[in-house]
């Protein structure tokens, strides 16, 4: 019970009146057709089923012994059955479970228009027995909201993860392409599981070695491998590879020979992988070259890509996480003022990729102004699943929330109920070319994700990918009964505990709208003193703005004006400080020590009580923790709750960091009732972090 299983476990069904129901229904499957993606459905099936169930559910040959129906429309074994679902609604990626009449006999079917769409079906009818789903009364009819899902992953070429915490990156560039580890296939799994259907393989901060042919011969066997699980495969594209690689003098999108070195590397790519899907490209952000500096715009960089792409389908993901030195401006504003200029600019393969909030991944941030800011171009959105700012792979955050919070958000850019989900699912302004990517926390752990949890935020993102409907609270029950446990009580409390995680992950590090007060680097615990950096928009002093009579970053007409940036009524609501939620106050405002809050205490009081409350709450959930014991194995119980032991510490360090910081401005006391630190403030200031991993250079 390492955890390597993830949710797709297939253990025996422990409660004997659910498991005869199953039995009873659940008595042979077929499956029209042929094919490697049909073979690996019909592989997971049988195990699944086998397992789940506890004796062997036959693969049989014709439909009269079969309780289950896999097939494709219009296939003759749908022909006596009367389908109660359009499809013509499904999409090519869907499929139909549903509950049927054959020959008076009550048969289970499963359909699609695709293979695919048929072992994302068979994986969804293995999950409603996981979970204990009435299989009496199915109807099901579903196809996925967005079109490119993807997973991002930062690995890089030496194997080391740009804000990995699970461990080295799972491709082994040097044993590939012969040598096929077992472990991507259980990867291809979970991801088809949830309806993942693309990965890029290498860091945004790209390496251009990736695209020599040495490389590609290794990219092609990994495309190889996936394909059958309707499994993309994107890379990363270095800008300034014509230089690097091609031996050319400049990487000017404009000029002819780069064009044309680009077009010659991008056939050569589709040799090897004929379906390649594209590349993101991070550029003119963080020190990566791009388009400007040929003094070109992104629109220029990304068509130039695109135009060779476009031959062979291929996509661009441009992402518009920028800032440099050179713009003196709030760096939360740059990426809106370079793009929307562009907007009507880009090719029709061009998606621009935008994370969540306007600064970078931090555990609470406003949506991104750039969403419903350029109807002509179709946005994705980029997620952070790894959990850079939010405790690493130790503390227990689940993150549906966080990515629910996001797209549920009203930009009103198209008036009252223009969500960001609804830019993101093409709906908003009729795209058809959608996306969304998560930035992948997943190493070679044995448990995938350094954190038993942490499967729960790479499962919530599939599935959130799949349909943005879905509740957090929906998701986690899944998870839970898939990987943990089906006892109703457990599942209830840990779903509880798993909802709250993120509101208490925000309060003990940056409640009230608190935001990159993290260490220098690594990132790696509290630093609200960080300062005197090579850029002051790499220093926490800048984005917090204590000082004796306040705190917070004044982000409204009389400052930085980040705000215009925002739809009315948003940044109308935003502006004005009644109506600021509190849980965005100090990104938007910098307020007096004094200010009043809504409880009636004194902001200083307010933001001590939060920080407090948050370190508790991890008391409650390691408490939580305690009460499921009887329903979890002992090596996954001990797992979490040695590393519950590690949050509670961790989430006190903040705590106390912060606190004791933030009063050497206020000079006002901790509030009654709350225990002081024990430690001085220097003592938090001097510690070093030399194992943290992910140290950079900078930022
Ligand atoms: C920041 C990370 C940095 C990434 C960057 C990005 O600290 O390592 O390269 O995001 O998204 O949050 O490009």
């Amino acid at each position: 019970e390492d955890g390597y299983r993830l949710w797709l476990r297939y253990d025996l069904i422990k409660d004997q009146a659910k498991l005869n129901a199953y039995k009873k229904t659940v008595t042979g499957f077929i499956i029209d057709g042929n094919s490697s993606t049909l073979a690996i459905a019909s592989k997971e099936l049988d195990n699944g089923l086998t397992g789940l169930l506890g004796s062997r559910v036959p693969l049989v040959k014709s439909v009269r012994d079969a309780s289950v129906i896999i097939a494709r429309f219009p296939s003759p074994l749908l022909k006596d059955i009367n389908l109660k679902t359009d499809t013509k609604a499904i999409s090519e990626e869907g499929y139909v479970i549903t509950t049927a009449l054959l020959n008076k006999k009550n048969v289970i079917v499963i359909a699609a228009h695709t293979d695919v769409g048929l072992l994302y079906g068979s994986f969804h009818f293995l999950r409603l027995i996981q979970s204990f789903h009435d299989l009496n009364n199915i109807d099901i009819a579903t196809s996925p909201k967005i079109k490119h899902r993807l997973l991002n992953h930062w690995d890089n070429l030496d194997r080391t993860v740009e804000r990995g915490y699970a461990g080295f990156s799972i491709w082994d560039w040097h044993k590939l392409p012969d040598y096929i580890d077992p472990r991507y296939h259980d990867y291809a799994r979970a991801n088809a599981s949830i309806g993942i259907n693309g990965t890029v393989l290498t860091n945004v901060n790209a390496n251009a070695q990736i695209l020599t042919e040495a490389y590609l011969r290794k990219v092609a066997a990994l495309a190889d491998m996936f394909r059958p699980y309707g499994i993309k495969v994107y890379l990363t594209a270095r800008f300034s590879a014509p230089v690097e690689i091609g031996n050319l003098k400049t990487a000017d999108p404009l000029d002819p020979q780069v064009r044309t070195w680009w077009k010659n590397k991008i056939d050569e790519i589709y040799k090897y992988v004929p379906d390649f899907g594209g590349f993101v490209v991070k550029a003119n952000s963080e020190g990566q070259p791009g388009p400007q500096n040929y003094k070109r715009n992104h629109a220029d960089g990304a068509n130039m890509l695109a135009e060779a792409l476009e031959a062979h389908k291929g996509i661009v993901m441009w992402r518009a996480f920028v800032y440099d030195n050179e713009v003196p401006e709030d760096r939360v504003k740059q990426a809106y003022n370079e793009f929307k200029p562009l907007d009507g600019g880009f090719k029709s393969n061009v998606l621009v990729q935008v994370k969540n909030g306007p600064l970078d991944f931090q555990p609470r941030e406003p949506f991104h102004p750039l969403f419903g800011a350029l109807p002509k171009t179709p946005i994705m959105m980029e997620f952070q699943i790894t959990q850079e700012y939010l405790g690493f792979a130790t503390h227990l955050v689940y993150l549906a929330p966080l990515f629910k919070e996001c797209l549920d958000s009203d930009t009103y850019t198209k008036g009252q109920g223009s969500t960001v989900a609804k830019v993101i699912d093409g709906s908003l302004e009729n795209h058809s070319l959608t996306g969304i990517a998560g930035v992948a926390n997943i190493g070679n752990d044995r448990n995938w994700t350094g954190h038993i949890f942490g499967q729960a935020n790479w499962y919530a993102f599939g599935r959130l990918a799949w349909d943005h409907n879905l509740t957090s609270e929906a998701i986690a029950d899944e998870w839970i009964r898939m990987t943990l446990t089906n006892d109703d009580q457990s599942v209830k409390k840990l779903t509880q505990m798993m909802i709250a995680s993120r509101e208490i992950v925000v309060q003990y590090m940056t409640p009230l709208g608190l935001h990159h007060i993290m260490g220098w680097s690594h990132h790696y615990g509290p630093g609200p003193w960080i300062k005197d950096k090579p850029r002051a928009d790499w220093t926490s002093v800048y984005y917090h703005q204590a000082e004796a009579n306040g705190i917070g970053f004044n982000r409204t007409t009389t400052g930085s004006n980040a705000l215009e940036q925002y739809a009315q009524p948003v940044r109308n609501r935003f502006e004005t400080l009644e109506q600021c939620p509190e849980n965005f106050l100090l990104w938007f405002h910098h307020v007096s020590w004094d200010h009043k809050m809504k409880s009636g205490r004194s902001l200083w009081d307010e933001l001590c009580h939060t920080y407090y409350k948050g370190a508790d709450s991890v008391k409650w959930m390691q408490n939580v923790w305690e009460t499921v014991r009887p329903n979890i194995d002992e090596e996954r119980f001990s797992h979490v709750k040695t590393f519950l032991g590690i949050q509670h510490k961790e989430a006190e360090w903040w705590r106390n960091s912060c606190v004791l910081y933030f009063q050497s401005f206020s000079k006002k006391e901790i509030p009654k009732g709350l225990a002081k630190p024990e430690k001085p403030l220097h003592y938090y200031e001097s510690l070093e972090f030399p194992f943290a991993p992910g140290i950079r250079p900078h930022w």
